[in-house]
């Protein structure tokens, strides 16, 4: 008899190795925002692969990374508890550049979720008779991405320092080394990333849907139009003002849609806005793109003095 599989799959890693990019490749349909500056990912996003023989729930995460911010400390927070309840951890590293103190920090915490996992299974197979139910040993999926721009040596010498790493958390965590396998996939170009689902899949538990069939993520659909202009401007700002920006849907009355964009500074509203209003200008037309047919979006900028510092903000926007 065959048997239905699902489950939740925590995806962690460092700001910017592709998390995002290879949570949409998996769903098939964006789901998540990307961008080349690191930290575009803020909170846990869903995004649900349905197949004949499974349904899998991929949680992207922000990126794991020492925070200057009261921001960065719950993001980081948010990616940390994703795998207490996830049933296979997808720890990503990327091919390009060494395995850096960043990644190692990645790899232990994803190591000591997959041992306490492992201790679990353990004991409900003391307790329990009638035997596993065929998902395996609790094992760590560790992705090395972005293997488009390395050759094979690149990935070779890569998976060779991951492996070395992960050899000096199994001695500083004692006990039994933790089971481990390497994905090399390009999230960008889809090589490999076949053979990782198959394998996230086959370490999924018995389970039922827990997401109607045509359901792709869970995400609000404000939520999401605030975040694909924040995807749209972080593609047209640099610097530190990414991390500056952040924005929110305060109208939905459609089909007129009113976000407001928030900055920390007087001047970074200019940079924002652009111009003669130019940037404000291509941002809205390229969400109104992503968005049902007849949307009117209204952009606001607006000042909120050291947001990303300030806890009381925080709340208030929802982090
Ligand atoms: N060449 C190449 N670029 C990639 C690949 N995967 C992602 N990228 C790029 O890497 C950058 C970061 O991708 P994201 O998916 O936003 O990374 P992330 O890990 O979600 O980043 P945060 O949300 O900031 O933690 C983007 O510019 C992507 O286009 C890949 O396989 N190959
Ligand atoms: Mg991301």
């Amino acid at each position: 008899m065959t048997v239905f599989r699902s489950g939740f799959v925590a995806v962690v890693g460092r700001p910017n190795v592709g998390k995002s990019t290879l949570v949409n490749a998996i769903v098939g349909t964006k789901v998540t925002i990307t961008s080349p500056r690191p930290n575009t990912t803020r909170s846990q996003v869903r995004g649900v692969l349905n197949r004949p023989d499974a349904q899998v729930v991929f949680v992207d995460t922000p990126g794991l990374h020492k925070p200057r911010t009261a921001l960065g400390e719950r993001m980081n927070e948010s990616a940390t508890s994703s795998l207490d309840d996830v049933d296979v951890v997808v720890a990503m590293v990327e091919a390009t550049g060494a395995v850096g103190p960043g990644d190692k920090m990645v790899l232990t915490q994803s190591a000591r979720r997959v041992r306490s996992m492992a201790r679990a299974t353990a004991l409900e197979r003391e307790l329990v008779t009638d035997g596993p139910d065929g998902a395996g040993e609790p094992t760590l999926l560790v992705v090395v991405n972005k293997i488009d721009r390395v050759g094979p040596d690149g990935i070779l010498t890569h998976l060779t320092q991951v492996a070395s790493v992960i050899e000096g958390i199994d001695r500083d965590q004692g006990g039994a080394p933790v089971p481990v396998e390497f994905f090399p996939i390009s999230a960008a170009t889809g090589e490999g990333v076949d053979a990782l689902v198959d394998a996230v899949v086959a370490r999924m538990p018995e389970g039922p849907r827990y997401y109607p069939e045509g359901m792709v993520t869970d995400v609000a659909e404000a939520f999401w139009v605030a975040d694909l202009v924040r995807e749209e401007l972080l593609h047209r700002v640099q610097d530190e003002l990414p991390h500056s920006i952040a924005c929110r849907v305060t109208e939905w009355e459609w089909p007129r849609v009113r976000c407001e964009i928030l900055v920390e500074r007087d001047s970074q509203k200019g940079i924002v806005i652009g111009k003669g209003g130019i940037t404000l200008k291509e941002v809205g037309t390229a969400v109104r793109e992503q968005m049902p047919p007849g949307a009117y979006l209204e952009l606001f900028v607006r000042v909120e003095k050291r947001w990303q510092h300030r806890e009381d903000a925080l709340d208030r926007l929802g982090f």
